[in-house]
Order: C-alpha cells, then structure tokens, then sequence
C-alpha cells in the first residue's frame, strides 16, 4: 500500500467493472438522462493518442455527468467499412472482413486497458448485417418517398486497370497502381436529395449555440445559400434561350460576353459541327478541377459558334466556353463582367474581349479594373446614379416585370452521391431487371448481404465478380443486383440513433430513441465538421421525418478536440534520404546547454524538428499501450486533460507525463499517511482556528471552480490546476487535532471524487480505503458549501491625516481595540506618527482606520 502501483490497481478496478456491468445503461424515467458520445473510430489495428484523448475527453464528461446524478449512455462500436480494409486485403491476402475483425479485437483490448467507462453491451460495427440491414431498410423508404434517385455522375477511371478509382487512389493525376493517367467516365449512380433539406439545415444551424461557431461557420459556408437573379439571353443563331444565374445583378449592362461549362448542352451541341471545340471540351473534362483548384488554374475558354443578345441593350455578346464554369453550380452558365470580376477579367484580357465599366467608387478615390467593391452605376442607362445595392433590387424587379428573368436562391450544395464503386461497404439493395428497369430489393429479402469470403486483387470488384451473388430471382423475376456500396458516410451518420437501441429489431426503437436523444455531448474530430456532421443531421432529419426520432437536431453539444503532436526525430542517409525515428529510440545526451540526440539502435546523430502532428509517416506517433505499462492509464489520462485545453493542439511531452505521474504518486502516499492516523474523527464547526477555516475556504472554493470549469466551461485542464493548487495547500496543512485531521478527511475525499472522472483507478482505490461505504462510482459530485466560503476575513485601510499609509487584514470578528493596536504598530504607520501627538482615532467599522496625528 505504500507505493503507487498502477499496474496492479487498473487491471482490478477494471475487472470490478466488467463484473459488475457498472457501466451499463437503461432508459429510467426518473432520472434524466445524458448521452454522451465520442466520435467511433475506423478500426485500423491500432490505438493512438489522438483516439486516447478523444475517449478519455468523454469519458471526463460521462462520468462527471453520472456523479452529478444522471443516468448516463456512453456507447461505443466501430466504423467497420472502407478503403484501407481493402488495401490491407490486398497487400496480406486476407478478406478485408478477417482484417477488420482482428483490428477491432485487438483495439478493444487497448481500450480496455485505459478504463474508459463505455457501456460495451451496446457496441456493433457497421459491417455487421445487423446493423447495415436497417440502413439498407431506410435506404428503401427513401426511395418510395422520392428523395432518393439514380443518375449519371463521373467518377475517376484507370483506363489501364479498367476500374474506379477512390480520390486517395488518385496521385497527382495518375493511378496509384500503375502510374497511367486517371480519366473521368460517366456512370450511373445513386443519389439522396440533401438539397430538399439545405434550408432547414441551414437554419436549424442558429439552433445549436452549444455548438463551436467555426464548426457552424463551416457548415453554412458549405452549404452556400446565395440570393441572386436567373436571366435568360436570347441566342441570335437559333430559337434558343440560355439562362445563367448571377448574385450581382447590378453588373447587367457591363456583361461582353456569356460563358458555360464545358459540359453544358450548349457546348456540347457547338462541339458536334466543331473538332477543335469537342478536342477542348475533352481536355477540360480530363483535368477535373476541384473547387479550390479553380480559382487558381489557369483560365482557358474557346469561342463558340453561337452569340446571345443582351436583353436590355439588345447587343451581341460572344458566348465562350470557360474551363472555370461548373456545370453543378447555378444554370452552368454565367454572365461575364469584366470590369468587375477579377476572373471575367483575366479571361477578358486574355481573349480580347471588351470590358466596359458600369460601377464606380461613390466617393473619389484611386482605383483600378476590375473593381469589385460597391459603388454607384454609371454606363448603365436607365439605372445610372444608383448604388450597388438599390440597383440590385430595382434590376431583379425591372427583369421579373418584363419576364426576362426570376429571382432566385442557389445553393453550392449538391446532392449526396452515395454510390461507391467499392466491395468493402454496405451493398445498395437495389437490382435491375433485363429492361434496365430499377427494382428495389424488398424488406423481407434485406439484408442484402456481402460475400465476405472474397479475394481481393486490387482491380477486380469481387461483387461484380460473383456471378452466384449477382443473379437474384425476387417474386418470380430474375434480376441483376447492384454492385456499387454506400459510401461510409451513410453509416456514420445514423450509429448515435442506433446506440439508443442497438438490438432494434426497426431502424431505431422510437421509445428508447425518444428517450435518449439527442446527444447531449458529442466529442470529436474538427476534420468531420463539415462532411459527416452534416450528413448526419440530415439523416436525422430524415429519421425524425419517417417517425423514427422526435427532436430536429441528433448532438446538442459538439466539442472538437485538437491534434496530438509531439517531436519528431530523422537522420539522412546515404542515399540523402531522411530516417524517421520513433521517440521510444531517441536518447538524449546533455552538452552543458542543449541537448543532442541520438539513436539507440544505430546511435546516428538525429535532428529534432520540433512538434509536429504524431503520424506514421514522421514515425512519433507514442504508443498508448507504452504509456500505460510505464505510467498506468490514469497517468496518460491526466496529462491528456491538463497538457492543454480540450480544443487546442496538445504537446505531447515525456517530462509532462512525468510530472503527472509524480502528482499521483505523491495524492497516493498523502493518503496513505492519513488513512493510517485517521480515526473517523468528525469536524466540529464552532471551533475552528483561522488556519481550518482557511483551507475549508479554499476547498469549497476550489469545488466551486472545479465543478464550473467541467460542467460549464469545459475548461478540464484548468480545473485540474486548481486541484492540484488545493493539494500544494493541504500538503502544507499541519495536522495537531482532530478537527485538522477531520479537514483533511474532508479534503481528500472531495479532491478524489473530483479526480475521478479523469483518473478513475486511483480514486476508485483510495476512495476504500478512505473507509467511504458507497463505492465511488455512484457517489455525488461533491458541492461547495457556501457557508465555509465566506470571506472570514476583512481589509482595514489605514490612514494618518488622511492619507493611506497601510492596508491590513483582520480576522472578520476583531474588535476596534485590536484594529487599533495592530496598526499602531505597523512599520508604515508608526514611521508617519514618530514626535507626533496622536488627536483623534476615527473608525469606519470594517473599512478605515483615520488617525489624526499632530
Ligand atoms: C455576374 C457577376 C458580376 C458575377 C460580378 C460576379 C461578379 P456565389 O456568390 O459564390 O454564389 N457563377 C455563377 N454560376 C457559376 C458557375 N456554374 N461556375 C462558375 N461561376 C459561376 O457566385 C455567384 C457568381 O459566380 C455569379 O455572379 C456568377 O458570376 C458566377 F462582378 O454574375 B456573377
């Protein structure tokens, strides 16, 4: 008992709580409830630090939440499908499903190791069928309901391999296998209509203000709501219209010229009489340009055939084909200003197209084409002298009025394609008869299930191999299945419903799930802000639309962790190449100052880079596993919490491990040391000294902050900081009687609840032999006795003829007489009264001392 033995105590602790199922939860109405969730992992085979500090922030937050009374769900399963099964598949030449599996057990048990509180009899993995069956379920209802619908959409292809390409198969252009330049192919593919809802999530989004406003920010961006004006232009060539969408409709009379997108209809109908033009437009469509890739590639366009005719000056205007122009955004079509878009500009300049200018700074002032700021209109008829923003307005009225265009709201959002070209993913319960015509795979034959007995090759699909797979005879009919899978993104987005009811024989039990949601803390990664938090509102949304959740919103409070770095370490070889060098193989060498590296294995001197994010490729990834065998899980676990706040980037550093562990081993010896003089001595309040009032004021004040800190402010390193400065105190404490014996029971016995949600071994530990009767994992949060706060203490200014010449403090019952004695012989206030007579003495009871003196 006399040494901190983490080793010894974790693995008991956690035995008593799998025997006891302590962390298992129920619906029970008379408590409220409090679900909390951390983000599940994708199962790569090993634990690291990032996943360390994501579980054991909401296991902080779980198990704060059970002390303070609530019944808690903290569940925890896996996100079993995806890419780099497939890959570790192919490179060890097992089924991506073995792989998966063995991950997923070995983790489990480096989870374990860390105590965290999760209620293991509510985990599955998403390639479970137990669980993809009722999304394939869901998948079905969306489609009876319309909001789910197939088209052609492309994807990136290797004509060499003759297969799909995943974005990350794509490097610079070129396939990942075997170098041949990727190209885009049209396919047909399943879609779910996330447009219908973009302006409930948007929002909905004002609803959330326990949400981090970047995150917010993120997604409103993403979605993208503009309000502008849909104009349609006359073409001169042919009975045509060509409608373009423009969110600066006061720019109308300085449009030169129409562009679209290389795979606009229009372009393609110029292409059939033009070569040169299809030979551009095949171009255009290889180098696919991302979003972000657009505004800084170079701007290439290809004058068509056709012109369109201004409609309120009626001139001609050249119509070009723009590699810019995205035929997903707006009509695919965009009326170009010159004069006052920067793009239109450069694209102007190169062409040789005219730019005329219709806006002008309001006040006189330097400036050059393109301007881009607000103004007023010049050059621009019947609208001139308005500023920017009146002419919008009086614009978009004059279009409607003589029914040249509508006004209309855009959305950068797009539908969400949820075909993978993919074996490892729930397969998409949909089959096509020999007319092509799409059949929905019926309830009573789901789940469509996947073969998991496969050999990958790398190139080959396994289902579209699997001719036995394929051919389905459903009512009678012999049909051909899907052989696309849902992206893993459908998965994600609905695990937190499924938790509430993880055997369900529905999507979802509606009762449990009314029960539980929403979450009410989600923890995670800021790398899903936009994607998989938005997806999964939607699905929510969706759910709640069919009956299956009440609430509009599935996480009530989101926080996002920061990255875990820690210092990396290389040489370079011969070959000039640089060696990264796992830390555990770094030793250090002081030279007086600094320090030199070296390592252990081939003792090459090594470069320090500084921190860096911990990853494989930089090989300072610290092993969990590592830490706890040398420090013990609750040693990881608060230097996870203290090192830095829960948003920011935390440094990963082995003196601040040490320093954490040198913390626990000293809360183990103190108490030890009073375990073995305490005889349940009881605190006697009507006679305490002013050094017992003092430490039960702090310890009150240190629960208060504490206890705020957590719950409130979610600030967990400075609340453990405050412990830790209540604890340099009570080591201080000397203890004489029973009643200074009876603080320190009390102290140690409020530190340890405190310290339970962040190191739960230890304190579950002491916390026995504390002699407490009720384990510690069902006690309450300690609370701050206001009584034991109050301020015992009182300031006395002192002055002489009026002037402050000393501030002292009294105990709050001293008398005048005290006062007075005390200041008389304060060093300052005697030095102002020597050879003086001393008048008058005027006491302002609790705030001044005024001595008059002559
Ligand atoms: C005329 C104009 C004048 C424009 C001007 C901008 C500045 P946001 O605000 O992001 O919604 N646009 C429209 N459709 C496009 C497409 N498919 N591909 C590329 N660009 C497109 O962007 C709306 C503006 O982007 C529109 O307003 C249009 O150019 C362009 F001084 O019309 B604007």
């Amino acid at each position: 008992n006399e040494q901190y033995e983490p080793q010894k105590i974790e693995s008991d602790v956690q035995q008593y709580w799998k025997e006891h199922k302590t962390f298992s939860s129920s619906e029970n109405s008379n408590k409220e409830k409090f679900y909390c969730l951390a983000m599940f992992p994708y199962p790569s085979g090993n634990l690291h630090m990032g996943h360390v500090r994501n579980y054991t922030i909401s296991d902080v937050i779980a198990r704060f939440q059970r002390l303070k009374g609530k019944n808690v769900m903290h569940p925890f399963g896996w996100d079993a499908f995806g890419l780099p099964a497939e890959n570790a598949a192919i490179k060890h030449k097992t089924a991506p499903h073995t792989w998966t599996k063995k991950n997923i057990a070995h983790m489990k048990d480096q989870l374990k190791l860390l105590g965290f509180s999760f209620d293991w009899d509510r985990e599955f993995a998403t390639c479970d069928p137990e669980y993809y069956k009722w999304e394939q379920k869901f998948f079905n209802i969306l489609y009876k309901k319309g909001l789910v619908y197939k088209k052609t959409s492309s994807v990136n292809w290797c004509p060499n391999d003759k297969t799909v390409l995943a974005n990350e198969q794509v490097e610079s252009g070129l396939c990942w296998r075997c170098d041949t330049p990727v190209v885009q192919k049209d396919i047909p593919q399943w879609f779910i209509k996330i447009t219908d809802y973009a302006d409930e999530l948007l929002n909905d989004l004002d609803n959330l203000p326990g949400w981090p406003d970047t995150v917010k920010r993120m997604q409103k961006n993403w979605i993208g709501r503009s309000e502008g004006l849909a104009l349609n232009f006359n073409i001169s060539e042919k009975e045509d219209k060509l409608q373009v969408y423009t969110t600066r409709p006061e720019t109308i009379m300085g449009v030169t010229y129409l562009a679209i997108a290389p795979t606009h209809p229009l372009a393609l109908e110029a292409a059939r009489e033009n070569k040169k033009l299809s030979e551009f437009i095949e171009e255009c469509k290889k180098t696919k340009l991302s979003e972000a890739d657009m505004s800084t590639a170079e701007k290439k366009g290809f004058q068509t055939q056709y012109n369109a005719i201004h409609p309120i000056s009626g001139k001609q205007l050249p119509i070009y084909i723009a590699n810019f122009v995205l035929m997903e955004y707006g009509t695919g079509a965009v009326m170009s200003v010159p004069a006052h878009d920067s793009r239109d500009f450069d694209f102007a300049t190169k062409y040789g197209i005219d730019i005329k200018q219709v806006i002008k700074p309001i006040k006189e002032l330097d400036y050059k084409l393109p301007y881009t700021e607000p103004g007023v209109l010049i050059n621009s008829d019947i609208f001139n002298d308005q500023t920017t923003k009146e002419a919008a307005i009086t614009i978009i009225d004059y279009c409607e009025k003589n029914d040249l265009g509508k006004k209309k709201v855009n959305y950068r959002l797009r539908d969400w394609g949820v075909s993978r070209q993919r074996y490892w993913g729930t397969p998409i319960p949909m089959a096509t008869d020999k007319n092509g015509k799409t059949i929905a795979i019926p309830d009573s034959d789901l789940p469509v299930t996947l073969p998991t007995d496969v050999e990958m090759d790398g190139i080959t699909n396994p289902l579209q191999m699997d001719e036995v797979w394929k051919n389905v005879k459903i009512n009678g009919k012999n049909l051909i299945r899907e052989t696309d899978t849902f992206d893993t993104f459908m998965e994600s987005s609905w695990y937190y419903a499924r938790f509430c009811s993880p055997n369900a024989s529905d999507i979802v039990d509606p009762d449990k799930s009314t029960y539980w949601l929403p979450v009410d803390q989600y923890v995670g990664g800021i790398e899903h802000a936009v994607m998989h938090l938005l997806y999964s509102r939607f699905f929510h949304k969706l759910l709640r639309d069919e009956g299956y959740v009440k609430c509009d919103e599935p996480y009530k409070k989101l926080l996002c962790q920061g990255m875990v770095l820690s210092e990396a370490y290389y040489y370079v070889d011969e070959n000039g190449s640089k060696q990264w060098v796992s830390p555990n193989n770094v030793k250090k060498e002081s030279n007086g100052e600094t320090y030199n590296y070296f390592c252990k294995d081939t003792n090459n001197q090594l470069i320090q880079t500084g921190m860096t994010k911990m990853s494989k490729s930089k090989n300072n990834g610290v092993d969990p596993e590592d830490m706890v065998e040398k420090y013990g899980a609750d040693t990881a676990r608060l230097f996870t919490m203290f090192a830095a706040p829960a948003e920011m980037t935390l440094e990963w550093k082995e003196s601040g491990v040490e320093g954490a562990n040198r913390f626990l081993k000293k809360l183990w010896k103190f108490s030890f040391e009073h375990i073995s003089n305490y005889k349940n001595e009881k605190l006697n309040h009507s006679v305490l000294t002013q050094n017992q009032t003092k430490l039960r004021r702090l310890l009150h004040k240190t629960i208060m902050k504490v206890s705020d800190d957590i719950e409130r402010r979610q600030t967990f390193n400075t609340a453990i900081a405050s412990i830790m400065e209540f604890m340099n105190h009570l080591y201080k404490f000397e203890v004489r009687d029973s009643n200074d014996k009876a603080i320190v029971q009390e102290s140690l016995a409020s530190v340890i609840i405190m310290l339970y949600p962040i190191t739960p071994h230890i304190c579950f530990t002491l916390w026995g032999h504390l002699g407490q009767t009720d384990g510690i994992d069902h006690v309450s949060w300690p609370i701050a006795d206001q009584e034991a706060m109050k301020d015992q203490e009182k300031l006395i200014v002192v002055q002489v003829n009026g002037k402050v010449r000393a501030k002292l403090t009294f105990n709050s019952v001293a008398s005048q007489d005290e006062i007075e004695k005390v200041a008389l012989s304060d060093d300052n206030v005697s030095k102002f009264i020597l050879n003086k007579q001393i008048k008058k003495k005027i006491y302002i009871k609790d705030k001044i001392l005024n001595i008059v003196a002559i």
